[in-house]
């Protein structure tokens, strides 16, 4: 069901980090003059994923774990359309892992931000996939969403920003929507964005962080490398942001482009009698 809604103030807890999160995704939308009725978001479900409630934009509030099925059929179904997917690291890390990790392989020109704050903030604050050891009991290692990126040989767009560095952060989802808006594939943000109620990570990360740009060797357009250099940088205690893979070749490698190429697409294309008659002859002769 379609309804019209004025966007609502944010429902966050002061401070959270998913407010930075919502200024760059305004930011970068704005800076490259995305029309409101152009721009579809969908949200998971997770305190992160009510941020369409709170921008003007086509808002879909997705199933937990499978808020890139539905971004991946709103883009296929009309190609023109700007296509972001936004929630949390318990909903796309652990009930929506088989649909991330095939994000990647299939390479839909849409945007998905993880705010990952290590922890399931909507829930009160339990162990989600991405927290450290000791965290509310938890023994498992953390789950690496950047190096399981790197490790999937696809033509993304890969980076890791930090809802302490606004500009940082900008530039990146600038970068990343213009990759989607130019068919070129799949792009992937995790946000490192502190749930300053239950796992306040604000003055640690902005320790840890490290811009890998300014690392020798850097070069998101050699995997191998920025893989190394990411698991070197994590091993030393580090935490890296910035682009960690931009493809070497600006190919048009959207799924979209080579299901649909620059036709109108499925919800745009015209399916009356008279024009398609000879193909709607050869699929009922197929049938009898
Ligand atoms: C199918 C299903 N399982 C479990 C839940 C309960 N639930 C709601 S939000 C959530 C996790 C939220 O964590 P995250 O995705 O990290 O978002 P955050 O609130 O931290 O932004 C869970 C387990 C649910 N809503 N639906
Ligand atoms: S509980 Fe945590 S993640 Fe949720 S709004 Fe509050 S600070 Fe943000
Ligand atoms: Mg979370």
């Amino acid at each position: 069901m379609v309804q019209n809604y004025k966007p609502v103030q944010p429902i966050w807890c002061p401070g959270c980090g998913d407010f930075g999160v919502l200024a760059a995704v305004k930011r970068a939308a704005a800076g490259l003059s995305i029309p409101t009725h152009e721009f579809v978001l969908v949200g998971g479900i997770g305190c992160s994923g009510s941020i369409h409630n709170f921008m003007e934009v086509n808002g879909i509030h997705a199933l937990h774990g499978r808020l890139l099925a539905q971004a991946v059929g709103v883009k296929l179904a009309n190609p023109s359309l700007t296509v972001v997917a936004a929630g949390g690291d318990g909903d796309g890390y652990a009930i929506g892992m088989g649909h991330f990790i095939h994000a990647f392989k299939k390479n839909v020109s849409i945007l998905y931000i993880v705010m990952n704050n290590e922890t399931y903030g909507l829930t009160k604050g339990q162990a989600s996939p991405t927290s450290e050891i000791g965290f509310e009991g938890n023994v498992e290692s953390p789950f690496m969403s950047i190096l399981t990126a790197l490790s999937i040989p696809a033509p993304n767009f890969i980076a890791r920003a930090f809802s302490g560095d606004p500009k940082g952060m900008t530039a990146i989802l600038t970068e990343a929507l213009k990759f989607n808006r130019e068919g070129r594939g799949f792009a992937f943000v995790e946000d490192l964005s502190p749930c300053v109620t239950y796992n306040d990570m604000y003055k640690l990360w902005r320790e840890k962080v490290l811009d890998v740009s300014t690392l020798e060797g850097y070069d998101p357009t050699d995997r191998k490398a920025m893989f190394r250099l990411c698991l070197e940088t994590t091993e030393s205690g580090r935490i890296p942001i910035g682009v960690m893979h931009r493809p070497k070749v600006a190919g048009r490698d959207g799924l979209e482009v080579k299901l649909v190429g620059d036709g109108p697409g499925p919800v745009r294309a015209d399916i009356g009698l008279e024009t398609n008659r000879a193909a709607y002859q050869k699929l009922l002769a197929g049938l009898s």
